[in-house]
């Protein structure tokens, strides 16, 4: 039985892919980090469903560590001597690293580099999996991006991410580890913290309908992202340590819209106009914003056989209807 270690695992992602590798028969363990509030609401499914093994015994652990307490990863991993390492763990929000740079790159940046050491210290067979991101392609002239786009990051966040990408080959490169980037784009879901614009507006749309919220305040509606759905995503990035050799991946789905065409989008679903709503606060623009990323996930067809299935318009609709149940409302009952 295969043994897999998630940092982050209390994420969006980290949620996602802890039901997949147990739904393929991992004994999986989980880091959580030591928080004053409750953390777990997206795993506690699978804390309360106490997965077991053929013998009986546990498959699903929690443990806490933090990315910055390189101690504590590295006598996690010691202790359960993983097969899998997947590094989801991030202080993921692009605004906010603005306002925490240092401490922004302390956990994406450092902490990646904590854990490809610690696996180096224990033990170079296990397979390590760094969560990339789209955003250290930054501003592009190009219109699509892929693993040959040069990287132009334009945030904190997106430098750490850049940093930790090169880390990650460097580390493949100079020891031979089995170490891969997944370049993911944006991937959304009803599991989706409030503070990214998607889950805002369709949290939103519930509340307004609920009586409870008269203005949704945004900032540039102009953005365009490429917006997936993560549960599909966990599925790439499994994939991508499943294969022969170690490699990297933009995960995309080549399609991109504005934060106004999801505006359009979903409040026209229940026959609202978003216009009568949304006000700019102009505090939630960021010092510099990428204005658009789109990306080709030709090799992830091709090498991993992935392609994404859930389009656009499916998206913002699973999202709202989750959002719209959270309020007690039906979505069909607003529908046209
Ligand atoms: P998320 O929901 O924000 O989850 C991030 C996780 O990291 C949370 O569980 C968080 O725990 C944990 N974390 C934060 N600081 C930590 C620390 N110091 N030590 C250990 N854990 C820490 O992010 P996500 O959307 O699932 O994304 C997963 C990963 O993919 C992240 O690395 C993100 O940067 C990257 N990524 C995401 C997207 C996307 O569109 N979703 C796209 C590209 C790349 P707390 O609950 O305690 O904060
Ligand atoms: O912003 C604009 C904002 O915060 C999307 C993270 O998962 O994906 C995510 O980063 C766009 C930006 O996601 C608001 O300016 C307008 O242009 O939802 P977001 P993000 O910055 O793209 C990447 C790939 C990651 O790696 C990250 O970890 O929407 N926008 N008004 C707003 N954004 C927010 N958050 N809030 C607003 O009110």
């Amino acid at each position: 039985m295969k043994k897999a270690f998630l940092s982050g695992i209390n994420g969006q992602d980290g949620s996602y892919l802890a039901e997949l590798l147990l739904e393929k028969g991992y004994e999986v363990h989980g880091m959580i980090r030591k928080s004053s509030v409750f953390n777990t609401q997206r795993i506690e499914h699978l804390i309360n469903y106490d997965y077991k093994k053929n013998d009986g015994a546990k498959r699903f652990f929690i443990h806490y560590g933090d990315l910055i307490d390189g101690a504590s990863l590295t006598r996690l991993l010691r202790r359960i001597a993983p097969d899998e390492v997947y590094n989801l763990g991030a202080q993921s929000h692009v605004k906010v690293s603005f306002d925490i740079p240092l401490y922004t790159g302390d956990v994406v940046a450092l902490g990646t580099v904590r854990i490809l050491d610690a696996i180096m210290d224990i033990g170079s067979k296990i397979k390590f999996y760094q969560a990339s991101s789209s955003e250290i392609f930054g501003e592009q002239s190009f219109s699509y991006q892929n693993e040959q786009t040069p990287l132009a990051p334009a945030s904190p966040y997106a430098c750490a991410k850049a940093f930790s990408y090169w880390m990650t080959i460097i580390y493949r490169k100079s020891y031979n580890l089995f170490a891969c980037n997944g370049i993911l784009f944006n991937h959304e879901s009803p599991r989706r913290h409030e503070t990214f614009v998607t889950r805002k507006i369709t949290r939103a749309i519930a509340r307004i309908l609920k009586g409870e919220q008269d203005i949704l305040y945004l900032g540039n509606l102009d953005a365009k992202r490429d917006w997936g759905y993560a549960k599909e995503y966990v599925y790439a990035i499994w994939l991508a340590l499943q294969q022969d050799q170690p490699d990297d991946y933009v995960i995309a789905t080549g399609e991109n819209y504005s934060v106004r065409d999801f505006l359009d989008e979903s409040f026209s679903l229940v026959g609202l106009d978003w216009k009568k709503y949304v006000q700019i606060d102009p505090r939630l623009y960021r010092p510099n914003e990428v204005s658009s990323l789109c990306g080709d996930a030709k090799k992830a067809r091709e090498k991993l056989n992935w392609k994404p299935k859930c389009s656009f318009r499916q998206l913002v609709r699973l999202m709202l209807e989750s959002d719209l149940n959270l309020e007690g409302l039906n979505l069909k009952d607003f529908e046209n």
